[in-house]
């Protein structure tokens, strides 16, 4: 059996019940396939991917906390430090009823390659809990934030590993955080990301995922001669990644024309109006139901749809595996042309491998969607020179990284003979990197 294949198999019976670990896990393995053959016998010599595959430690913790009728809950935290190869853990903390262990090591997994790719020195990490922040009070968020950080400050810190925000984190549970870090550490450093900019907040945070998003996507469609003005937009989500998907979608002269949360989904066939969503998601914290009062001709369906509708380009920016073989059938007998992943891993393996067979551009998450963590990572050098730098040249830097990040992944894609195949061009450039540097460091 090859090496690769072992390694896959070892995986998924080591770590039972964790499908998405392994969907990542097999996803990167797969696509690495080829350098891997090149270099067996010293791979395997070295245990390369079980060391690869296996984090460098996992945390989990009990969190405590009382809701505003005096009722104790328990929820449990994580933290996952999969690899300081290149730089101190990076990556976001999930809140989410549906987090688990086997969530968290996926993410913290595609968070390796995915910080490799933006070229900065960043390692990979993740971590997050089971609570769920919806119809709290602040009050209550706060407790849960606390309580959380009174655990998690012991591992974290700014040369050590740096969480941001994920699914339910944004700027309110970072604020948070930081608070309850800065009172038991006695540090106001750079320990997180995703601040306000009263406190250390870079500009253009906020915005870069999406930004990012759309910077990369625009420039891939360029260079196979296909211009962003004009074309319909398929979004999912209503969260951060989405908005600046949206709203950049907008600016770039294309026609963003859906959103979805966890209930329903948005059809304005005139335009996502932005200022509209952010309202209701940013401001007041409320259900997609609410957009049609400010857009009478739109439509709101409950459950999932957004991939029915007809579109050039779809972005999936909500969740995993929101995107499956049903949806990627509609979206080709459509006529999309691009999906570029705005969340992290939202396409199924089948209907990835479906829009590859049918010649649509696929961007993977770890390529993708990098442009927030790489914004994190301008932040990290703001907070170490303590300066902060204006909107435009944080944006900047942000669309320069970006459209190196395409061309590095097309490039590597060519040199293996997969040209066109991102998939594999993301993964072996993101790969190629931590290797590197994981062979130089030796054996730890
Ligand atoms: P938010 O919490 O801001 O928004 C998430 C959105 O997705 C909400 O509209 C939410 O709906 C919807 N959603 C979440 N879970 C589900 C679910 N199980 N089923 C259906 N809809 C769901 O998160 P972000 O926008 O920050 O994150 C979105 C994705 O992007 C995630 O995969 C995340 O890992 C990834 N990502 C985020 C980055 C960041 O900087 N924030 C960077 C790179 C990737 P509802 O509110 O109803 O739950
Ligand atoms: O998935 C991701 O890249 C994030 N949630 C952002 C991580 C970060 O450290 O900014």
């Amino acid at each position: 059996m090859s090496y690769v294949d072992e390694v896959i198999e070892q995986v998924v019976s080591q770590n039972p019940n964790e499908p998405e670990f392994h969907q990542a896990v097999k996803e990167v393995l797969e696509s690495i396939r080829v350098v891997v053959d090149q270099n067996e016998e010293q791979f395997r010599r070295d245990a390369l991917l079980e060391r690869l595959c296996n984090p460098e430690r996992q945390i989990k913790f009990r969190v405590p906390w009382i809701d505003d009728k005096g009722q104790v809950h328990v929820n449990t935290g994580y933290r996952v430090q999969f690899n300081s190869a290149i730089g101190p853990y990076k990556g976001g903390l999930r809140l989410h009823p549906s987090v688990n262990i086997g969530i968290i090591k996926f993410l913290g997994f595609e968070q390796i390659f995915k910080n490799s790719l933006t070229g900065l020195p960043i390692g990979g990490g993740k971590g997050g809990s089971d609570f769920d922040p919806k119809g709290k009070s602040d009050r209550e968020v706060m407790a849960f934030c606390q309580s959380f950080m009174s655990e998690l400050c012991k591992y974290i810190g700014a040369d050590t590993d740096v969480p941001a925000g994920d699914i339910g984190t944004g700027a309110r549970e970072i604020g948070y955080m930081f608070g309850q870090y800065k009172k038991l550490r006695g540090l106001f450093e750079g320990v997180l990301t995703g601040k306000g900019l009263s406190y250390g907040g870079s500009l253009a945070r906020t915005e870069a995922t999406g930004y990012g998003l759309l910077y990369l996507t625009e420039e891939m469609l360029k260079c196979h001669g296909v211009d962003m003005k004009g074309k319909t937009v398929t979004v999912s989500g209503a969260g951060n990644v989405a908005i600046y998907a949206i709203e950049k979608a907008e600016q770039m002269g294309a026609k963003p024309v859906t959103c979805s949360d966890s209930t329903g989904w948005v059809y304005d066939p005139d335009g996502i109006d932005v200022a509209a969503l952010k309202e209701i998601k940013e401001v007041k914290r409320q259900r997609l139901t609410e957009y049609k009062k400010y857009r009478p001709n739109s439509e709101y369906h409950e459950g999932k749809g957004v991939w029915t509708v007809k579109s050039d380009i779809a972005l999936p920016c909500a969740t995993q595996n929101e995107l499956d073989l049903e949806d990627a059938k509609m979206l080709v007998a459509n006529g999309v042309i691009a999906v570029c992943e705005g969340a992290n891993m939202p396409t199924t393996a089948e209907a990835t491998k479906y829009f590859q067979e049918n010649n649509v551009y696929f961007v993977p998450g770890k390529a993708a969607n990098a442009g927030g963590v790489a914004t994190s990572a301008l932040e990290m050098s703001q907070n170490s020179e303590r300066l902060s730098w204006s909107f435009e040249k944080v944006d900047g830097e942000l669309k320069g990284i970006m459209v190196r990040l395409y061309h590095n992944i097309d490039d590597a894609a060519k040199k293996y003979g997969f040209e066109g195949n991102y998939v594999v061009g993301a993964n072996i450039a993101g790969f190629e990197k931590v290797v590197d540097a994981m062979n130089a460091q030796g054996i730890v």
